[in-house]
């Protein structure tokens, strides 16, 4: 191997060998306790060290780092205690999950580090959001992000490259190719020769590094570190290199043909350098085996420590309010100055409000910006913020709810605006697996809300009219919104944006223009999980939330004979309960109508519930109305059977009759 030191103290030298040795010594430990059935899973990366050291070496201490299964050097690196990540590895309180998620699946905000999802690819698309905080605030930083060459093939690979491209992002993305993910060799995972070939495409500069190689690895980032800390861009870089052992332990290296192995062992990126070292006569025997016998202390040490600690004690109350970062809610009340505006000014004014409150909200989606969004919320936005924070997104769904996530990990808030509720399905991954489990696994924030006008009646067809707030109401950790009224939209929004939680802000494209009201014009904010009692009568309840309120109180007025009480559930998650049990309580007969095709939306677990807690109050059995079970059709005599609006009357009067 071929090592230049020019440039780097002898000091920095020996502190490379020793960041490269402990990981490797921690490892070989791992491997025994593996097998003594001492620790679950293990995930190697004993011959990939030099790239883990060498990017971690490179990198200020308060620079973010995100790395992947096999980068054990970068938390040795950032100096984490070791009895801290062999608890995390047993699944103990003094790790940094609380035993809820297991090996390097963490992030922890003192030694800036953002661990992975198993899903790989949207950590990416995190980088490219906390870089993004860091130009906006103009912190000249670096961010450096890992992923395998396998995981090089989804899709948020691609968007967070292009993303970090356009928006000239100080990204570092650092890709390990190591011949192999999990069983499938790198020609079956892409044809091009070199990852590295893939940055031209993406306008973005892009290196090949032998990642074996320390010194290589190490002079490189640091050369690119400090450029790109003066001067922002993303920097695609490819380390050379090899995955020694199996997948995970227990899956072996069968399919890896010998010589492969071979080639590689004769490059260890550790055994060479100490040769090099000993060479240079830099390293004694005598340091070698001291600078062991240390490791071998801390790590005995630790590693008692951990096994010292018992097993985390289930607290069900503290499990589910781990779910949600608690959220002080401040009641701002509305002034009494008001003006007769559509749902869609209200948002607008609400957004508006927000972003001179907030000046580290930041705006996201497609043609946002100087086009003021397909639905025009966002119009003049650009004038009065600019396009920092307004800011045009590429069509890529997945990078930018990933970026968002990344934007509150480094201290900003975010609105993303879907443009249709349907796309979010593009970037359903990071929303339920990323933005959702965050805070329970390791208590970090999403201080993120994705607005998203939804719903049918507009003759859009399959995908621009979908209402999919079930898709999300399933998922512990989001919190859903589905504002009927331009005065609940506003005094909504803004409680969304001052939650720290992942909120779904549902936003009815058929009400936006139709439906108008008196809204008061200074900011103001409304508590979530309160329904609005809308009208008030003994024979039946009716509980309905977005278009269906409307529907629902145009069928009241037809039929004023009907005694009902009308229930607006504003909020879905969470759920006013209380409201709905006690309507049930008063009038025995409860509907439920949604706008969803019926199975598996809110209308059932709203009449599972009612079942199981007002059973002896009931009169009559609880009847849902919903949309037909197809996809949304585009025919205006199609979509008007298809949805619940014109059976709802039908229902709800058998109901009465029962
Ligand atoms: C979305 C998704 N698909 C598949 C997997 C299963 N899986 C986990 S790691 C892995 C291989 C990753 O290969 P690579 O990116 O090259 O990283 P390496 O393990 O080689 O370091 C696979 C297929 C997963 N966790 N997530
Ligand atoms: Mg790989």
């Amino acid at each position: 191997m071929n090592y230049l030191s020019k440039g780097i103290s002898k000091e920095k030298l020996l502190e490379l060998y020793r960041a490269m040795l402990k990981p490797r010594m921690i490892e070989e430990k791992m491997l025994i306790l593996l097998r003594q059935g001492k620790i679950s899973k293990w995930f190697s990366g004993i011959g990939q060290e030099a790239i883990s050291i060498g990017v971690a070496s490179a990198l200020t201490k308060d620079e973010y780092i995100l790395p992947m299964h096999r980068n054990l050097g970068v938390f040795t690196t950032r100096g984490i205690p070791l009895f801290r990540l062999f608890a995390q590895w047993q699944g103990k309180s003094s790790g940094f999950t609380n035993g809820r998620d297991r090996s390097f699946h963490f992030g922890t905000q003192e030694y800036k580090i953002v661990g992975m999802i198993s899903h790989l690819g949207p950590q990416l698309g995190v980088a490219d959001g906390i870089a993004l905080a860091d130009l906006l605030k103009k912190r000249q930083k670096v961010t450096a992000v890992f992923t395998g060459e396998g995981a090089t093939s989804e899709g948020d690979f691609h968007e967070a490259l292009n993303v970090a491209a356009v928006w000239g992002l100080p990204v570092l993305f650092c890709v390990e190719n190591n011949g192999y993910g999990l069983s499938t060799p790198i020609s079956e995972q892409f044809r091009c020769e070199h990852i590295a070939d893939k940055g031209k495409g993406y306008g973005m500069e892009a290196y090949i590094i032998n990642g074996n190689n320390i010194l290589e690895v190490y002079s490189k980032v640091n050369e690119l570190c400090e450029s790109i800390r003066k001067k922002p861009r993303p920097v695609l870089l490819e380390f050379k290199t090899f995955r020694m052992r199996g997948h995970e332990e227990a899956s072996g290296t069968k399919y890896v043909p010998k010589k492969l192995l071979e080639e590689w062992a004769a490059k260890d990126p550790l055994e060479n350098y100490v040769e090099y070292l000993h060479a240079q006569g830099l390293l004694s025997e005598e340091m070698e085996v001291e600078f062991k016998k240390e490791i071998i202390h801390e790590i005995d040490e630790n590693l008692q420590l951990a096994f010292a600690e018992g097993q985390v004690q289930f607290n069900e109350s503290k499990e589910l309010k781990d779910v949600y970062k608690e959220f002080d809610y401040q009641d701002i009340k509305p002034n009494n100055e008001t003006r007769n505006i559509r749902l869609v000014d209200a948002i607008s004014e609400s957004l508006k409000q927000s972003m001179e409150k907030h000046e580290n909200l930041v705006i996201l989606g497609q043609d946002i910006a100087d086009y003021g969004g397909v639905f025009k919320i966002t119009e003049g936005f650009v004038e009065a913020f600019g396009t920092d924070r307004v800011r045009n997104t590429p069509i890529c769904e997945s990078a930018i709810v990933s970026a968002a996530m990344g934007l509150s990990i480094n201290g900003m808030k975010c609105v993303m605006e879907m443009q249709f509720a349907d796309f979010v399905s593009s970037g359903f991954n990071p929303l339920v697996n990323y933005l959702a489990k965050v805070h329970y696994r390791w208590n970090e924030k999403a201080d993120v809300v994705v607005r998203m006008p939804c719903g049918g009646g507009v003759g859009a067809g399959p995908f621009h009219s979908q209402t999919n707030e079930a898709w999300f109401t399933k998922t512990p950790g989001l919190k859903v919104v589905y504002p009927a009224f331009p005065y609940d939209a506003k005094g909504l929004l803004a409680t969304a944006i001052n939650d720290p939680n992942p909120v779904l802000f549902f936003e009815h494209k058929a009400l936006y223009r139709s439906i108008y009201q008196e809204v008061p014009s200074a900011y103001y904010t409304l508590p979530f999980g309160e329904a609005a009692l809308l009208k008030e009568g003994e024979e039946v309840s009716i509980v309905t939330y977005g278009a269906g309120v409307h529907w629902a109180l145009e069928c009241l007025e037809q039929n004023p004979e009907i005694q009902a009480d009308l229930l607006d559930l504003r909020t879905l998650q969470p759920l006013d309960t209380f409201a709905i049990f006690e309507s049930v309580k008063k009038t025995g007969k409860l509907i439920i109508l949604q706008e969803d095709s019926l199975f598996g939306g809110i209308a059932s677990d709203i009449s599972a519930l009612v079942m199981e807690e007002c059973f002896e109050f009931l009169d009559a059995p609880v009847k849902r109305v919903g949309s037909l079970e197809t996809p949304v059709p585009f025919a205006k005599s199609l979509e008007n059977n298809y949805l619940p609006k014109e059976r709802f009357l039908k229902s709800l009067l058998e109901l009465i009759k029962y």
